[in-house]
């Protein structure tokens, strides 16, 4: 059993109620770490301490190549630590090792070298105010504090999509992790003593969301509320930093369609939507949960894509060899099977999977590649966020019902588009209300690109330029050369 403590002001710290809760691996169910349950003192620690690296250490002080030098060794540490990072993410939250490393891991170090890069071209304007005597510039400045919540779905990119830009900016962050996956970002703590920052620039505190979540964002010295989960945790998050005017950043669900017309090249298209929901379980923000079909390609597209859901090999997630990982806990594994039972009685047709089941005997958290058909739009099965690999099947005839089926939704996250019609492809685009559209490809995603949501999935960006300016506010400095102020009476 490893008993972890938590990282604020450059140090390993217990918790101050002296209480931990367990963390399980969800590939056998069986508890493998013991994670600290921070309460109101650790936040305060982590809280001060971060005011205190903001506003009187070297920090504060840094120029700001200095400062995107030390964001660099951050990739570097997570270069140097990937294998142990992958491995505890596994270990988890069974998120599978090939999708973090070399992969992810990449994509992680990029994120601290893309914004390393920015941290030194925060230029302000000089305003063009007409008039000789008087100078008016902006400056873009940190926000200071920055609490950033995150979900156990991929806690390592998740945490670092928030950490590159906030620090790249020159604020200080407090992590706060799901406390259904809080290792990898304690680990990632570990690998970060490596990068020698100030202490107080990046503090994690563990725990549950009504007793760290809360006072971390509704704590005067956090200026700034950065989160990534639910919409129901997101609202909440949000209507708490709303009493001190706190600037957010809201990361949360999506129901995302995925359009298939009858000109779409069909083993493509097949593939294409089975790889935006099965291989991480659904258990991902922009999950293609929901499938609009033209009646033209229905029936052969249905036969396709259940013989290639049906290939799919659940096991161990540290295997190469498996397609699907497990649930990230029971909790949602039971919140996943109620979902399945609920849409078992809808009058929806369980055309593939449904079950929970077992493979090599490891006693996890496994669920079938699941395929309803005949799903009405207006159901639960076709509106609600289930973050587990169910897909909901329906038909269309014309662009308009396609457009108006994928747009009623509460959510807005992501949708794709398959046809070999270009021009089809783009007015669509256009018209899907969505923070991220795919056309004849789907999951893709860089350094360089924004990622949010529209309606109920969010606001904010995150990376990008838009994912730096989430984490700076603009100053208008106005100087006078005048002689004299003439008296106003
Ligand atoms: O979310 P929760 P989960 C979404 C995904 C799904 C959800 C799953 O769509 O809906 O995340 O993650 C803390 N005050 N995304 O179940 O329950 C909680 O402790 C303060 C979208 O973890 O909302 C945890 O650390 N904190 C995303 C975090 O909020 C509170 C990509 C999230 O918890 C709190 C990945 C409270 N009242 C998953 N309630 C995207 N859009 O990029 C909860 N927390």
């Amino acid at each position: 059993m490893e008993t972890y403590a938590y990282y604020a002001d450059g140090r390993w710290l217990e918790p101050a109620g002296g209480e931990y809760f367990t963390s399980e691996n969800p590939y056998t169910g069986k508890t493998w770490a013991q994670i600290p349950r921070c309460n109101d003192r650790d936040v305060e620690i982590a809280v001060q301490a971060a005011y205190r690296a903001c506003h009187e250490g070297p920090w504060a002080r840094m120029h700001p190549a200095e400062r995107g030098t030390m964001v660099r060794r951050l990739g570097d540490a997570v270069a140097l630590h990937a294998d142990r990072l992958a491995d505890i993410e596994t270990r988890d939250n069974g998120k599978r090792r090939v999708d973090i490393h070399p992969g992810l891991s990449s994509w992680l170090i990029d994120s601290f070298y893309y914004y390393a890069g920015m941290a030194d071209k925060l230029e302000g304007s000089v305003i063009p105010t007409g008039r000789d005597e008087i100078l008016n510039y902006t400056r873009h400045e940190p926000y200071g504090v920055v609490a950033a919540i995150t979900a156990w779905n991929s806690p390592l990119l998740i945490a670092i999509w928030k950490l590159a830009p906030a620090l790249a900016a020159g604020n200080a962050v407090i992590l706060k992790p799901s406390e259904f996956a809080s290792a990898s970002t304690l680990e990632l703590m570990k690998a970060f003593e490596d990068a020698d920052l100030p202490s107080g620039v990046i503090n994690t505190i563990t725990g549950f969301g009504a007793e760290v979540g809360e006072p971390l964002v509704t704590h005067d010295r956090v200026r700034k509320v950065s989160f990534t989960g639910s919409v129901k945790g997101g609202a909440s998050v949000a209507g708490l930093a709303a009493r001190s005017v706190k600037s957010v950043t809201m990361e949360l669900g999506g129901k995302s369609p995925q359009l298939v017309f009858d000109d779409a090249r069909l083993e493509d298209s097949v593939h294409g939507v089975c790889g935006g929901i099965f291989p991480p379980a659904g258990q991902s923000c922009i999950a293609g949960s929901r499938l609009l079909l033209q009646a033209g390609i229905y029936d052969a597209f249905v036969g396709k894509l259940i013989e290639v859901a049906q290939r799919a090999r659940l096991g161990d997630p540290n295997d190469p060899a498996t397609n699907i990982g497990p649930i990230a806990n029971k909790i949602h594994f039971e919140r996943v099977l109620g979902h399945i039972e609920r849409a078992r009685k809808s009058g929806a047709t369980l055309a593939c999977g449904g079950n929970a089941v077992n493979p090599g005997g490891a006693g996890g958290w496994f669920i079938e590649p699941t395929i309803f058909t005949n799903v009405a739009p207006d159901s639960a099965l076709a509106r609600e966020e289930i973050f587990g690999p169910v897909l909901a099947v329906m038909r269309f005839e014309t662009e308009d019902e396609a457009v108006q089926i994928a747009n009623d939704t509460d959510f807005g996250l992501a949708a794709g588009i398959w046809t070999e019609d270009h021009r089809r492809a783009l007015n669509l685009a256009n018209r899907l209300e969505a923070g991220t559209v795919y056309l004849n490809n789907y999951f893709d995603a860089c350094t360089q690109s924004p990622v949010g949501g529209y309606k109920q999935s969010g606001y904010g960006r995150e990376n990008g330029w838009e994912g730096m300016r989430d984490f700076v506010q603009t100053k208008s400095v106005w100087l006078s050369t005048a002689r004299r102020i003439e008296a106003p009476f």
